[in-house]
């Protein structure tokens, strides 16, 4: 028999898959849902290309380029150089292999098939124990607003490398997308015990997720605890733009902004040590750890905590309503 979901993370790329692999390591063998952001999917080349969703897929499926954090680490790169050779576009670099995901990806969407569907087949393939949920069927692109023009999230992180100054970002397609059937059963199982926000970008990863209409009314009303992970340690991120962005959109990059952006959906946040200060000021369970993820010893230890604070949250109200 499946074993039922116990645990349901959202996750942005390399930042969250890391705590999903923990929380794959700690937890029971299939009892591991991730949520996963599509708001960097685009189309390249013709092809439909969907980072974050693959980096998790290589990620637990024990494939990933470890050093990069995305991409598969037995690559070749004959393509690219052909491309590059024909005065193609070159900026985005395509692997040989990785390349058959985003043809078979291309072909089975055209042919009317959901991406959750063809997503969990790509996963079974690979040897996935845990389910991966596209946070929506249809498109959703993260567009940001900056001093060089409107761009689309791949423009902006590998083209431009981030350094473009972003002054507003909107989820184009939002509006339309749904919650997949797949995840409202997760969220109704009776088995589902917490929901974790993994350290994944507050503004570019996860409020995409939290921008499909119905989504944050119905991870509430699973009625589980929800834990984020902080992104920050003592108020820098440990990779990528996410205090760059805070501070660009004029919030300071500390662990009160990260409640506060999360207020209203979350019941505890995991810390860092260095942010052990900030625990009291904060209107919330806190729990502090080492939360830099280098080894897998760090992403079971981070994944162990997050579970701590949840089944301490959930004690704590069964004790109140006893
Ligand atoms: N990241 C890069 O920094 N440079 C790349 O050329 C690049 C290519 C790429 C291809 C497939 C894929 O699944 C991911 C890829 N990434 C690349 C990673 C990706 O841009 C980001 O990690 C995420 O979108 C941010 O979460």
């Amino acid at each position: 028999m499946t074993p039922a979901i116990t645990v349901l993370a959202l996750s942005g790329g390399v930042g969250g898959a890391k705590l999903a692999l923990g929380l794959e390591r700690v937890l029971p063998a299939g009892e591991l849902a991730v949520l996963v952001n599509t708001g960097d999917d685009f189309t390249h080349l013709g092809l439909r290309i969907c980072p974050d969703l693959d980096t998790l897929l290589y990620t637990l499926g024990g494939v990933v380029h470890t050093g990069q954090g995305w991409g598969r680490a037995d690559e070749s790169f004959g393509f690219m150089e052909e491309l590059r050779r024909q005065g193609g576009p070159d900026w985005f670099l395509l692997g040989d292999r990785d390349l058959v995901l985003h043809v078979e990806r291309t072909r089975r969407l055209a042919a009317g098939e959901r991406l959750t569907v063809l997503m969990a087949e790509f996963a079974q393939r690979f040897g996935v124990r845990s389910r991966l949920l596209p946070m929506s069927d249809t498109p959703v692109a993260t567009l940001l607003d900056t001093e060089a023009g409107e761009l689309e999230f791949q423009h902006y992180f590998v083209r431009l490398r981030c350094t473009p100054q972003v002054r507003a970002l909107r989820f184009a397609g939002a509006a339309q997308a749904r919650p997949t059937d797949e995840l409202l059963n997760v969220l109704h199982s009776k088995a589902l015990q917490a929901v974790i926000l993994c350290p994944s970008n507050p503004y570019l990863s996860i409020d995409p997720i939290l921008a499909v209409p119905g989504m944050r009314a119905a991870l509430r009303a699973s009625g589980v605890p929800i834990i984020a992970v902080s992104p920050l340690i003592g108020g820098r991120a440990v990779k990528g733009p996410t205090a760059k962005i805070m501070q660009e959109l004029g919030i300071e990059a500390s662990p009160a902004s990260i409640a506060s952006h999360y207020a209203g959906l979350i019941d505890g946040l995991v810390l860092d040590h260095a942010d052990a200060a900030h625990a009291e000021a904060l209107a919330m369970p806190v729990l502090c750890t080492d939360t830099l993820m280098s080894t897998l010893a760090d992403r079971e230890r981070v994944a162990a905590a997050a579970l701590e604070l949840a089944t301490a949250l959930s004690r704590s109200r069964a004790r109140s309503r006893a």
